[in-house]
C-alpha cells in the first residue's frame, strides 16, 4: 500500500485498510447508468434511491459544500470472511449462511466501526472533513472507481485487483485539494467470465449493464425487508438467511486472494460478539433458532442484537428469512 500523507503506515493496516485512493472529481462517471437503472424500476423497494435524494448523487457538493477532494478507503473483511467459509465446512455448521460482513468488524454493524476509523483518520489528517459511508446520497462504488481503486465487476461490485471485493468503501471529503498524486482509473478485468451471473439463484444480475435488479436480489429480501414479504423466485434454492455473498464467493478475484495467501486465516472468532452471532444463527438446528425468535419480543430481539448488523432487519425480518425452511 502507498504511503498516505505523513500517516503511519501501520495505523492504516491496524484499521483494516487494504488500499486507498484519491480524487478531486465531484461528479460520478456513472450517474446516467444509475438514472436509467431507477427509470427501469430496478431499485425495487429501495425508495431512498429513487426519491428526491436521487439527484443529490449528481455531485459530492450535495454532501460536502465546497468539495475539492476525497480520500477513499477500502476496509477489508476478507480474513473474517475466509474464517466463516472454514466454519461452513466444519461439523458445527447448521448449513445456513450469512453475509460475511455481518460477522466481521468485531461483530458490530460496520457503519459504527468504520465511522470511528474514518473519524480517527480525519482528525489525524487535520483538515475539516465530512464522512461518506453508505448512508449518504453518494454513489460510493463510483467514488472508489474514479479514485483508481478498482473496476465495476459484472456482479456490480467494486473489485480491487489485489484485494478482491470483500471490502467496504468509506471516504473522507475535504474542501481543499491535498498534496496526493492520483492513481489511474482501473480497467476492466472480468474478461469473458460470467461466474457471478451463472450462480445467482434468483437471476438478480443484469449482465450487459453490470447492475443488480434489487427486488430480485437475496440481499434486499433478507436485509432490507423487515416483515412478511414475497421472496424472489429462486430463493428456495439458497441457504442464505441474512445478506448474500454468492456472486462474490464465486468471483475468481476473491478466490485468487485466498490462494495466493494474501491474508492468514485465523480460525478463532476475533471477538466474543462475532462468536455469539455465529452461535445464534449458524451453529444450531434452524428449528431452535425459529423457536427462540418466536418466543422473544421485538424489544428483546433489539436488546440482544443491539449494535450488530442483525438489529436493522429485526425479529420479524429474520423469521421471514427462515420461513422457507419450515414450509410444508
Ligand atoms: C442500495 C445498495 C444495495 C442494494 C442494491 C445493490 C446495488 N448493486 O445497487 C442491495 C440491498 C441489493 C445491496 C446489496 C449488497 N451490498 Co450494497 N449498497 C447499496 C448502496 C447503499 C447504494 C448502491 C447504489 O447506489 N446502487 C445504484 C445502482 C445503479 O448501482 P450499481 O448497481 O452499483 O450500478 C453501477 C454499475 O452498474 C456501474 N457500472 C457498470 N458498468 C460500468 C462501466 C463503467 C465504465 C462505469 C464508470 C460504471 C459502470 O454504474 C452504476 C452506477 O454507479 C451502497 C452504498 C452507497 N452509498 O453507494 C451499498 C454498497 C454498494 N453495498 C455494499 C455491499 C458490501 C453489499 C453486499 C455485498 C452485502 C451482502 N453481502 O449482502 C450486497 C452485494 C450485492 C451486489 N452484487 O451489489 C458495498 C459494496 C462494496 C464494494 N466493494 O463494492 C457498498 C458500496 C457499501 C459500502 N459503503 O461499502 N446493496
Amino acid at each position: 500500500m502507498r504511503k498516505l500523507l505523513d500517516l503511519d503506515q501501520k495505523l492504516l493496516e491496524d484499521l483494516g485498510i487494504v488500499d486507498w485512493g484519491y480524487t478531486e472529481e465531484a461528479v460520478p462517471k456513472s450517474f446516467d447508468r444509475y438514472e436509467s437503472w431507477v427509470e427501469k424500476g430496478n431499485h425495487g423497494p429501495l425508495g431512498y434511491l429513487s426519491d428526491h435524494r436521487k439527484d443529490l448523487r449528481k455531485s459530492l457538493e450535495a454532501v460536502k459544500e465546497n468539495f475539492e477532494s476525497a480520500i477513499v478507503f477500502l476496509f477489508s473483511y476478507a480474513p473474517e470472511k475466509a474464517a466463516l467459509e472454514k466454519f461452513y465446512k466444519s461439523k458445527d455448521s447448521n448449513g445456513l449462511k450469512v453475509a460475511g460482513y455481518s460477522v466481521s468488524f468485531e461483530g458490530h454493524d460496520y457503519h459504527y466501526k468504520i465511522k470511528e476509523k474514518l473519524e480517527l483518520l480525519g482528525h489525524k489528517i487535520d483538515k475539516p472533513f465530512k464522512i461518506s459511508l453508505d448512508i449518504q446520497p453518494v454513489l460510493e462504488r463510483d467514488l472508489a472507481y474514479r479514485s483508481g481503486l478498482g473496476w465495476f465487476g459484472k456482479n456490480s461490485m467494486l473489485i480491487n485487483r489485489k484485494k478482491g471485493s470483500f471490502n467496504m468503501i468509506g471516504a473522507l471529503l475535504f474542501e481543499e485539494k491535498l498534496p496526493i498524486s492520483k492513481q489511474p482509473i482501473e480497467t476492466d478485468h472480468c474478461g469473458q467470465c460470467t461466474a457471478c451471473f451463472d450462480i445467482c439463484p434468483t437471476d438478480a444480475i443484469d449482465l450487459p449493464n453490470r447492475q443488480i435488479i434489487a427486488n430480485k436480489c437475496i440481499s434486499t429480501f433478507t436485509i432490507e425487508l423487515f416483515k412478511e414479504s414475497e421472496a424472489p423466485v429462486g430463493y428456495d434454492k439458497a441457504d442464505e438467511i441474512f445478506g448474500c455473498d454468492l456472486c462474490q464467493d464465486i468471483c475468481p478475484w476473491n478466490k485468487r486472494m485466498e490462494r495466493e495467501g494474501e491474508f492468514s486465516i485465523d480460525h478463532s472468532w476475533p471477538t466474543q460478539r462475532s462468536k455469539e452471532l455465529v452461535e445464534f444463527f449458524l451453529a444450531r438446528p434452524p428449528l431452535e433458532i425459529k423457536n427462540e425468535l418466536e418466543s422473544m419480543s421485538n424489544k428483546a430481539y433489539i436488546r440482544k442484537f443491539k449494535g450488530t448488523s442483525f438489529e436493522r432487519t429485526g425479529r420479524l425480518g429474520l423469521l421471514k428469512n427462515l420461513k422457507k425452511f419450515f414450509a410444508l
